[in-house]
């Protein structure tokens, strides 16, 4: 039997305080977890739903030193940043707190001192790299090398991020230090160690009493426990000078691994939100402990830290770990440092005011079960074609017809026919089917169900069509016209989780104060006679292909700009001849007439005056040079090179052209002087 909790305390991934949030980090966590924890408060449970910024570890470090500010400011800035987009896209944590702040500071101390005092920890002394030019040690994402599992040339020292395996500095291939590039040499160093392999019987016991989590975190969990030796001790401190100090004796220059006190920083964040009451919610077994992360940090979630929470003891363990698998972008991995992504700050310049077109477009495609792509063409469809089309459709219809055939006021139903009882029979079944959905985490599901409930009433309308029925038989649209009402009421109430600004307009229009999650039963939340507003009722509008085109166009220039910036200059040839040179029959010509070729979006056919004769060339320029534009233009061209058919044409020789780091094309011309056609450049 499923056992019955009091409250529940939901986490969402504390993300790095080292850059902005993008559409990854809302579909992989954030938006589910808000769904749920809305969707809870909307039943009147007792829930808290706790995150902040992870202001501590490698990531941070590096992002101050490649901006060349101190990790403090990085996070600053950065905290600041993410819990503003939070807050703009209706994530309604009770608490964003941060990791740097004095109360975490001391619980995560405290956790650690502890498990010290317990005797938890073994202390060991092992070999790290230590980069000899920076004169510091390598912990975590300061090392990249070789993933020793798939080969992945950029594998992290903790985790390699292609094939999701944890990982140790020694266990990669070509270790290169990100400070400096250069190799590591191994040096001793003392760290505290939780010995998880003790440890693996009771985590193995734990985790067999969960096997009805999501099948691709618990399979994740058992093959860490299956696979090879099992668990490994796993170090708990870094030779690092940003973090919280390590708080015993001999400890100097140390600080608690990230992953170590960054989960506490959930304890810490219920602590300043509640000082008197946070230990309800984590010290009783009638609490549900549930956290929101995304696939890459399944480990962290439901091994170490139920391990240290056990170690301590007193602490209740995660009771689920609904972890997301990721969102990719137009078909290629979404990533920070590749500018691969969709920023929330600036999808809100090009859609204001559309939050909820990007979290219904985010929860219906949501990564739940395997990794999911997002695309603009598909959020262009899922706004037109489902939010416009059909629920702004429906709720239009209904304020335009109460406002105009009944001055606003929900008129009274008489008889109810065959349709309208067994419309409103699937209205009243609607929230049940919702919510058993949210209940297993299946949020795509519950969103469809959602949807469906405004199928429901946008089909009914389009049946009765109670605007040509209106000049004959008034009594019939008035009962229509209650049924869709109560339609639309109940639609306000069941999509706040999914679309909360959404859901308030809706109550705004129909003149309501939003109602609770149990009415949506009801078929009568809205009372003959009440007054809706005659606001204008678009609640959403289309948005065209060219909105779609600038972000695409977007894309394109991050592509471009960042293959620019990982571009180098090509290597140099080898050596050749003067004679293999002179071969070379290049000479300075005029552009006579140019034109594109048809059906090809690169080249152009020139005809060129080369002193010598006027001949045709086909140059793949177009990209670069309109035909108007470059008539009369001096340029070079090799001349004696063998003619070659493109598309049809016989080119006769090639338009000498630079080429940057971009690879964009520049014509190579004569500065100075009357340099007549034919000339020869040697
Ligand atoms: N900051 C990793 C991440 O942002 C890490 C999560 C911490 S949750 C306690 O993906
Ligand atoms: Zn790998």
């Amino acid at each position: 039997m499923a056992k019955h909790f009091k409250r529940t305390l939901v986490t969402a991934a504390l993300p790095y305080a080292n850059g902005p949030v993008h559409i990854g980090h809302l579909a992989g966590c954030y938006l589910p977890s808000d769904i749920y924890v809305r969707y809870l408060r909307s039943k009147g449970e007792d829930v808290v739903f706790v995150c902040g910024s992870d202001e501590h570890g490698v990531p941070i470090t590096i992002k101050a030193k490649k901006e060349g500010i101190t990790p403090q400011q990085v996070v600053d800035k950065y905290h600041k940043i993410m819990g503003d987009a939070f807050k703009e896209f209706g994530i309604s944590f009770d608490i964003y707190s941060r990791t740097s702040n004095k109360t975490h500071h001391q619980t995560a101390s405290d956790f650690f001192k502890t498990l010290y005092e317990k005797g938890s920890f073994t202390e060991q002394v092992t070999e790290q790299y230590y980069d000899e030019e920076a004169k510091q040690f390598l912990a975590d994402r300061y090392i990249t090398g070789e993933c020793p599992k798939c080969a992945n040339p950029n594998a992290y020292g903790d985790q390699c991020e292609k094939c999701g395996s944890s990982l140790s500095p020694t266990d990669l291939k070509n270790p290169k230090s990100a400070l400096s590039g250069s190799a590591p040499v191994l040096k001793q160093t003392k760290n505290w160690f939780l010995p998880l392999d003790k440890l693996q019987p009771k985590i193995a016991d734990y985790l067999s009493k969960h096997s009805d989590w999501k099948p691709t975190v618990y399979g994740q969990c058992k093959s860490w426990l299956e696979s090879g030796d099992g668990l490994q001790p796993r170090a708990m401190t870094r030779d690092l000078d940003w973090g919280v100090p390590v708080p015993v004796k001999d400890a100097e220059g140390k600080v608690l691994y990230v992953w170590f006190d960054a989960p506490i920083g959930y304890i810490s964040a219920t602590k300043e939100l509640m000082p008197d009451k946070w230990e309800h919610y984590w010290k009783s077994e009638d609490t549900r402990l549930i956290h929101f992360i995304g696939k890459d940090n399944i480990v962290f979630h439901c091994i170490i830290f139920p391990a240290m929470l056990m170690e301590h003891g007193g602490y209740i363990l995660p009771d689920n770990v609904p972890a997301n698998e990721f969102l990719n972008l137009e078909g290629d991995k979404i990533s920070t440092s590749r500018n691969w992504a969709v920023w929330l700050h600036e999808y809100l310049l090009d859609f204001k005011d559309r939050q909820d077109v990007l979290r219904y477009t985010l929860c219906a495609n949501a990564p739940e079960s395997k990794d999911n792509d997002f695309t603009w063409k598909d959020f262009q469809t899922k706004n037109n074609s489902e939010l416009a089309d059909i629920l702004g459709n429906f709720i239009n219809r209904v304020m335009v017809l109460t406002n105009k055939n009944h001055n606003g006021l929900v008129p009274e139903a008489s008889e109810y026919t065959k349709t309208d009882l067994l419309a409103l029979e699937e209205v009243a079944k609607a929230p049940d089917k919702i919510s058993e959905a949210i209940e297993k985490f299946k949020f795509r599901e519950a969103l469809a169900e959602m949807m469906n409930l405004a199928r429901i009433g946008n089909k009914y309308l389009a049946d009765q069509e109670p605007w040509k029925l209106i000049k004959t038989d008034e009594k019939r649209v008035r009962t229509i016209m209650n049924v869709s009402l109560q339609i639309a009421a109940n639609l306000a109430i069941v999509c706040e989780p999914f679309i909360p600004f959404t859901s308030r307009k809706l109550f705004s229009l129909l003149n309501l104060q939003p109602m609770k999650w149990s009415s949506a039963r009801n078929t009568n939340n809205i009372a003959a006679g009440h007054k809706v507003s005659d606001q204008s009722a678009i609640l959403f509008t289309k948005i065209e292909d060219a909105d779609v085109q600038i972000q695409l166009d977007k894309l394109v220039n991050a592509k471009k700009e960042n293959a620019a910036a990982n571009a180098s200059l090509p290597e140099a040839k080898t050596e050749t001849s003067f004679d293999d040179f002179g071969k070379m029959d290049i000479r300075v010509g005029t552009i006579l007439e140019a034109e594109r070729v048809p059906k090809t979006d690169k080249l152009l056919k020139l005809k060129i005056d080369t002193g010598i004769d006027k001949r045709t060339v086909v140059s793949g320029i177009a990209e670069w040079y309109k035909p108007e534009d470059i008539i009369g233009q001096q340029v070079c061209i090799l001349a004696n090179l063998a003619p070659r058919k493109i598309k049809g044409i016989e080119s006769q020789g090639m338009i000498l052209m630079a080429e940057n780091l971009q690879g964009e094309l520049s014509f190579v011309s004569p500065t100075k002087l009357n340099i007549n056609n034919g000339s020869v450049v040697k």
